[in-house]
């Protein structure tokens, strides 16, 4: 094609691309932001997941220095090492889960969405902002990364957020509103090894981080437009896995939200 003729269908492509919402569901662990994501999915062509990377956390590939360029890699569960030594392993953990996170939340959104009829909206399970004002900040109040660390991690966030941060700006945020105890019974059920260690106080801890960024707006943040992100907060202390009537009540609010 003419130069001229690219950059119509270029142009064409940043504008189809740029109606492309982001929306992020964020919300303690286990109450139900993989099910409830799934459900706005399927609720809503226009609407496409794009999923938490937690398997690659749980598989992480090193190779010692005494093997290099022989021995098969070794496979490191690093979710798992981290809840069972966070003093070590919290600062690396938290590290990596972001940088994985920070490819998602950059890949451009699936071509169907381009071509949508609606408003299409590309959803995230958590952000790189619940990376560092949720965990990685309750972790440094927990003493498990230290404050050099807390400083070396703020560090590279801050950086690559200003560098990146405008191709990953979210438009929305759904905040799952749940009691810790309720969470600690959803975590329980669902019996991932790594979180067999986890305590209602943890889980009391994670609230309380969310309830200062989401609601009592009493977080610090750095990033200007992350101030101005709306949030939707929806009740998800109900049971809304296999009711289909909280179900509807639920989409609804969300659709009447961000329409
Ligand atoms: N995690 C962490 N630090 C992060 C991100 C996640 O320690 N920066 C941990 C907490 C959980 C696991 O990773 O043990 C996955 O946490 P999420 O709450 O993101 O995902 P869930 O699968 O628990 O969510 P849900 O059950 O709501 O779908």
């Amino acid at each position: 094609p003419s130069s001229s003729a690219q950059l119509h269908i270029d142009t064409k492509h940043m504008d189809s691309l740029s109606r492309v919402k982001r929306v992020s569901i964020e919300g303690n662990i286990a109450v139900g932001k993989s099910t409830f994501a799934r459900l706005l999915q399927s609720q809503n062509q226009d609407w496409e997941v794009a999923q938490e990377p937690i398997s690659k956390w749980q598989s992480v590939e090193s190779t010692s220095s005494q093997a290099v360029g022989s021995a098969q890699p070794t496979v490191s569960n690093l979710l798992q090492m981290m809840y069972q030594d966070p003093q070590r392993w919290s600062y690396t953990f938290q590290t990596f889960s972001c940088m994985s996170r920070m490819r998602t939340q950059l890949q451009p959104p699936p071509a169907r969405l381009l071509y949508a009829q609606g408003t299409p909206v590309q959803v995230f399970e958590r952000s790189v902002y619940s990376d560092r004002y949720i965990f990685a900040l309750n972790m440094f109040e927990l003493g498990c990364i230290s404050a050099v660390e807390w400083a070396v991690y703020q560090d590279w966030h801050s950086f690559l957020l200003e560098q990146f941060g405008h191709r990953a700006q979210l438009e929305g945020i759904i905040y799952l509103q749940a009691p810790p105890e309720t969470c600690m019974a959803r975590l329980r059920k669902r019996g991932r090894g790594e979180e067999r260690g986890v305590q209602l106080t943890y889980l009391e801890k994670l609230h309380v981080q969310h309830e200062n960024w989401l609601v009592n707006k009493s977080t610090e943040l750095h990033f200007e437009h992350l101030k101005q992100v709306p949030v939707l907060t929806v009740d998800a202390s109900v049971e809304f896995e296999r009711d289909p009537e909280v179900q509807e009540r639920l989409i609804t609010q969300v659709q009447t939200f961000f329409s």
